[in-house]
């Protein structure tokens, strides 16, 4: 087989020559593959990537400090000191879930590197006593939403290469985890190359492949505009998509207090924070620079400003991003049209690759970059940003690390699990015997009101189980 003429005479004049240098070697299926993955390489924009990996490291946005970043005012959600803002919210949220107007986007492209899983993380086993995995916690929730509120929500799951088959293959298995499939969307976001950090080179990690990762959560941008999924949304009248990450599974995207304060704000976006404690807590900070809101990332945040604090001791950059954002669908469908709305960002890592004699390289420290988008740099471009604090126990309980790391890790995440219920139980007037663990079953349970449907005020529970409506 030879390479097309056009597409050696690009690969040339893009100075990547080097890409092809086994092809001589490569059987006929190999020279195939190889083939269709340069053909997909986005040869325009892999000059502007190019530079950017070549260029001295810059911060996206400076690096806030207090003469120019103050942190944005945030409802407390449930907090009494918001008046009666609670309560209209929460009758506008309720409002939008009973009209069909709120859809969801749930982020799934990530590889799960850090937590060392092989697949899709959606598929790790978070359940304490059920064994349930995160999406089907994450997908439950969705239907209790729909038992509560008589509507469906219209879910779109991004996946990656990297999660896409083994995902669509578990969702076939699972039916689609008790969700529809009529609302259920999949779509797959981009695959970005990485490259040599020395010479901007592609890399290759087999001698037919060139190694690729996945453009970041900020991908979900485009990929859904792309795959339709704008259009999928309309035609189920959804006018605000609230998104989430896979691995947080006590997000509340569709907490109604939420939706209505993004609705009574008219806001393009609105996002969920906790409050942050420890300066080196790794959730990035939401603040408000010359009028617009952003997202400072925590490996961007120096770490003396990270640690600044105010007169009441509390953080002065505290509003901790947990990656829960509202988005009208005007807004997106806006800025899905612009091709600069978010901007790549670089990221040095160890990536396994051929030397020039074909022996499989891996590197122990960073010799590539690797380029992504985070959907909050969408945040400047909102006229306005509606920004909801939420308690951590509550919301945030991400997995990231192995079992026994010291935070983010299965264990955590099931502590935190087990705790959630006994909270909601006991505001239920639920007890439960110490020592006792007691779990949630998101599909119907999602809150105090489901749990006094089926355990009464002063009931006691002295065994393990599984709490659910029937
Ligand atoms: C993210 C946020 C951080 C904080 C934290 C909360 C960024 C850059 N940082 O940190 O500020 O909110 O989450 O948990 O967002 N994903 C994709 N495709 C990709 C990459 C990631 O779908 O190409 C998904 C991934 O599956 C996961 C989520 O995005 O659900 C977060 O990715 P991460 O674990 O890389 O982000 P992390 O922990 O550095």
């Amino acid at each position: 087989m030879i390479i097309p003429p056009a597409l050696a005479a690009t690969i040339a004049s893009a100075d990547q020559t080097p890409v092809l240098r086994f092809w001589d070697r490569l059987d006929p299926r190999g020279q195939s593959r190889l083939l269709a993955q340069l053909e997909a390489v986005r040869w325009d924009e892999l000059g502007a990537l190019r530079r950017l990996a070549l260029q001295p490291p810059t911060a996206s946005v400076a690096a806030p400090d207090s003469t120019t970043a103050v942190t944005p005012p945030c409802h407390l959600l449930g907090n009494p000191q918001n008046g009666t803002a609670v309560a209209e919210a929460i009758v506008a949220g309720q409002q939008a879930l009973t009209q069909g107007r709120v859809g969801a986007i749930l982020v799934a492209g990530g590889q799960g590197t850090r937590l060392g899983c092989r697949g899709p993380k959606g598929l790790y086993q978070v359940g304490p006593l059920s064994g349930a995995t995160l999406f089907e916690v994450l997908l439950g929730k969705l239907r209790a939403v729909r038992r509560r509120y008589g509507k469906d929500v219209p879910l779109a799951i991004m996946t990656s290469s990297a999660t896409d088959a083994d995902t669509k293959a578990y969702l076939a298995a699972t039916d689609c985890c008790g969700l529809d499939p009529r609302h259920l969307f999949t779509f797959q976001q981009q695959d970005l190359p990485a490259l040599d950090a020395a010479t901007g080179n592609l890399l290759l990690d087999a001698p037919d492949h060139v190694a690729m990762a996945p453009d970041g959560h900020g991908g979900m941008l485009t990929a859904l505009a792309a795959s339709g999924g704008l259009e999928w949304f309309a035609a189920r009248g959804t006018e605000h998509l609230m998104s989430f990450q896979v691995d947080n599974p006590l997000a509340m995207p569709l907490h109604p207090e939420f939706i209505g304060c993004h609705i009574l704000a008219h806001a393009d976006i609105s996002t969920q924070v906790v409050r942050k404690t420890d300066p080196a807590e790794r959730v990035g900070v939401v603040v408000s620079i010359a009028g617009r809101t952003h997202v400072i990332e925590y490996s961007d945040l120096p770490a003396t400003v990270a640690a600044e604090r105010l007169g009441d001791g509390g953080l002065r950059f505290h509003a901790g991003s947990i990656a829960v954002h509202g988005f009208t669908r005007a807004f997106l469908e806006r800025v899905a049209a612009r091709h600069d709305a978010l901007p790549l960002h670089l990221a040095h890592k160890a990536v396994p690759h051929l030397d020039a004699t074909g022996t499989l390289i891996k590197p122990k420290v960073p010799n590539a970059i690797k380029f992504e988008r985070f959907i909050f740099d969408l945040m400047p471009l909102a006229d306005t940003v509606c920004v909801v604090e939420i308690a951590a126990e509550e919301g945030f309980a991400p997995l990231k690390n192995p079992v026994g790391s010291a935070a983010d890790a299965p264990e955590h995440v099931r502590a935190a699990l087990l705790r959630r219920a006994h909270h909601l139980l006991s505001r239920a007037g639920v007890s439960v015997r110490e020592g006792v663990e007691v779990e949630l079953d998101p599909a119907s349970i999602l809150d105090e009101q489901d749990i006094a449907a089926v355990l009464p005020h002063g009931s006691v529970i002295d065994s393990p189980q599984v709490v659910r409506q029937p």
